[in-house]
């Protein structure tokens, strides 16, 4: 008897003891990631790669009656795709098996508009299985574009193609081992090729496709994979709303499992949604997703992929970065050092946590529990957390740093596996004895990191100030990051003033015009020059203080405009058009389409092509999709010289540049005959004309 007392009582000790040492983890809250979620999310980044027949039409959209015989990579080496991706730190590769043209570059049973039938390796080639086996080797996980709206295929817009589309996700996804994603893009224009019918398809993209029998299938197929879909019933991840790098302050990884998802959801989520739905950050290291050679130069600067970093993985988001494939096969150098540089600059920011090892301690700790307190969230592990107890949803975080230090990063993560819950939080530094407020943001999500002024304190506060439940926090850094300078951005106006400007505090620049790099030594800006004509003009940032430069800043300027008249048009503003300013933009509203603009440009020039810079305001309605251009020697007598669309222009709202035979003309008249909302309105932010 008094045994069992005893044990009675060791068990009630027991007990009462790790009821107070242990208190029950917090609770998941709302939605939380699948586990195939999870581990995507931890991938953070990874590449895009856009290769197909495009590449060798200079087109962004194929219409899907090329010519396969265009598909002929004399170097193709996917293994060097694959090497750059893994030195820049990626962790898988999204490929293009399917792009809208239609065309497979895999060797498929269900059309023969595939690599079966292009001249490469005699027919005999297939890119994805090459690129399965180049991730396989360089330890990276292998993704899948399969783009629903194909040009080519004849049965489009038709019951039976769902069966053909289906057929190639099969294909795809049997043949070629693990896939860890797969990309249905919702782009769909209407007309193409289809068989030869050359015709306008419209399908209701929420119905047609019939999207969740496929989504059974992929995950039978594939139960790791996740499904990325911005054109129907909702998948696993989201787009958010934009092509150019970068998501919301703001970001909810939920959404509602059902219903329509306009772009502001798209962009922050939706707080109180319903369903695990994060967000992914796809944009291009150059302007367009496939090879243009008049990008070469264009390809983005360290401080711009910089951006994109902080405006996509530092925002809850992970980052999926495209590289566009040369005709020859090979990723350009100039993406590839691009790349590599920004593999560099992420590695020097975050190289040392200046709050690893400092003494930490928080306002509230669940159950004054050793488990879960403020020491947590900076012991570097991923699945320890600080957490405070249930009915505690304002708190705070002091780290201190010993000493006064220099820092100006702030990255904070949360435990996303029970749920996302931080609402609003503020940091602050403790600068010569006062509390300095020095950030104050919303949502923090799997990760977010903050970037603010050098600040030299000796201890840093983070503050809790709004929260769903009770806040579980994984991971706190503190870093010191070395400052990347922005290209100047350069621009000229109508009377040829050429301008050069930069969003960095301090900089000065130095600039050419004879097509060389300008250094310190070059040509020092004072103000806007007047430099008219076919010009280059570079330039560069310098900063005295920290000696450091920015990349080269590069733009061609042709024919002067100075000469040039809108004509018909009686509405100043309209000369926008010319004024070489891309935020300021001018619409033509009354006119029915097709809606034309008559341009003199005061002599005759021997044009090959022009530039067309839509309306830079998302999802504007004047964004033209479809025109003519004609060119005249007397505004009376017109010679149509090009006609065509501006491919994927609404979410990639980037110059479109459109080259022709050479013509000797005065006047030049652009027609646009629809835009992406299907109304009257014609938008233009700039015109340009290419000259021989
Ligand atoms: C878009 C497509 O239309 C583009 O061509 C590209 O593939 C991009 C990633 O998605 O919306």
């Amino acid at each position: 008897m008094i045994k069992y007392l005893l044990y009675g009582t060791i068990l009630m000790v027991s007990i009462i003891f790790n009821s107070c040492t242990q208190p029950k983890i917090p609770e998941p809250y709302g939605p939380v990631p699948s586990k195939n979620q999870m581990r995507w999310q931890e991938m953070e980044y990874y590449a895009f790669i856009h290769f197909s027949l495009n590449t060798y039409t200079d087109q962004s959209w194929g219409y899907g009656n090329e010519d396969v015989n265009l598909f002929n990579p004399e170097k193709l080496d996917v293994r060097q795709w694959a090497r750059i991706c893994k030195e820049a730190g990626m962790k898988g590769i999204i490929i293009t098996a399917k792009h809208h043209c239609g065309f497979c570059l895999w060797p498929t049973e269900t059309t023969e508009y595939s690599v079966k039938n292009a001249p490469w390796k005699d027919g005999k080639g297939d890119v994805i299985k090459d690129m399965a086996d180049a991730c396989k080797e360089y330890g990276l996980k292998l993704g899948i574009y399969v783009s629903p709206w194909d040009r080519n295929n004849p049965e489009y817009g038709k019951p039976e193609y769902i069966e053909i589309f289906r057929n190639q996700i099969k294909e795809v996804l049997t043949n070629y081992g693990d896939v860890f994603e797969i990309w249905f893009d919702g782009a769909n224009g209407g007309d193409g090729y289809y068989g030869g019918t050359n015709e306008t398809r419209r399908i209701d993209r929420t119905t047609y496709y019939d999207w969740l029998p496929t989504y059974k299938m992929i995950r039978e197929l594939q139960p790791k994979i996740v499904i990325w879909n911005d054109g129907g019933d909702r998948a696993d991840l989201r787009w958010v709303g934009t092509e150019e790098g970068y998501v919301g302050e703001t970001n909810w990884s939920l959404l509602n499992a059902t219903g329509d998802v306009p772009w502001a959801m798209l962009h922050y989520g939706v707080e109180d949604g319903n369903a695990w739905v994060p967000g992914e950050v796809n944009t291009s290291i150059r302007p367009e997703w496939f090879y243009h050679p008049n990008e070469d130069s264009k390809v983005k600067s360290i401080p711009q992929l910089m951006d994109t970093y902080y405006h996509s993985i530092g925002r809850n988001g992970t980052f999926l970065l495209n590289f566009p494939i040369m005709p020859n096969g090979l990723i350009h150098p100039n993406d590839e050092k691009a790349a590599l540089g920004l593999a560099k600059a992420v590695k020097e920011s975050f190289k040392v946590n200046l709050a690893e090892g400092c003494e930490v301690e928080a306002t509230n700790v669940r159950g004054n529990a050793k488990k879960f307190n403020a020491g947590m969230a900076i012991d570097n592990k991923k699945d320890t957390y600080w957490a405070t107890d249930d009915d505690v949803i304002l708190a705070s975080l002091t780290i201190d740093l010993g000493k006064p230090t220099l820092f100006n990063r702030f990255l904070v993560q949360e435990y996303i596996r029970l749920g996302q819950r931080v609402k609003a939080f503020t940091v602050e530094a403790l600068v010569k004895e006062t509390w300095v407020e020095i950030a104050k943001e919303t949502t923090i999500g799997y990760k977010r990191i903050l970037r603010f002024p050098s600040v030299e304190a000796t201890k840093l506060r983070f503050n809790i100030t709004d929260s769903k439940t009770c806040p579980v926090i994984s991971n706190i850094g503190i870093y010191n990051a070395p400052v990347f300078l922005n290209a100047p951005s350069i621009t000229r106006n109508q009377s040829g003033e050429v301008t050069i400007t930069t969003n960095d505090i301090g900089p000065i620049f130095y600039y050419t015009v004879n097509g060389t790099d300008p250094t310190k030594g070059s040509i020092p800006y004072t103000g806007p020059f007047v430099s008219d004509g076919k010009v280059e003009v570079r330039a560069i940032a310098y900063d005295p203080a920290s000696e450091k430069s920015s990349p080269v800043g590069i733009e061609a300027f042709d024919i002067s405009k100075k000469d040039w008249i809108i004509i018909g048009i009686n509405d100043e503003n309209a000369n926008a058009i010319l004024d070489g300013i891309p935020s300021s933009v001018w619409h033509q509203r009354e006119k029915k389409m097709p809606v034309d603009l008559v341009i003199d440009l005061g002599s005759i020039q021997n044009l090959i092509g022009f530039k067309y810079l839509p309306d830079q305001n998302k999802w504007s309605s004047g964004i033209i999709t479809n025109f003519r251009f004609y060119v005249s020697n007397d505004n009376r007598n017109w010679k149509l010289v090009d006609e065509g669309e501006f491919s994927n222009i609404k979410n990639n709202p980037v110059w479109q540049i459109k080259k022709f035979t050479p013509e000797n003309a005065r006047f030049i008249k652009l027609q646009a005959l629809k835009n992406i909302s299907n109304d009257n309105v014609a938008g233009y932010s700039e015109i340009e004309l290419i000259t021989n």
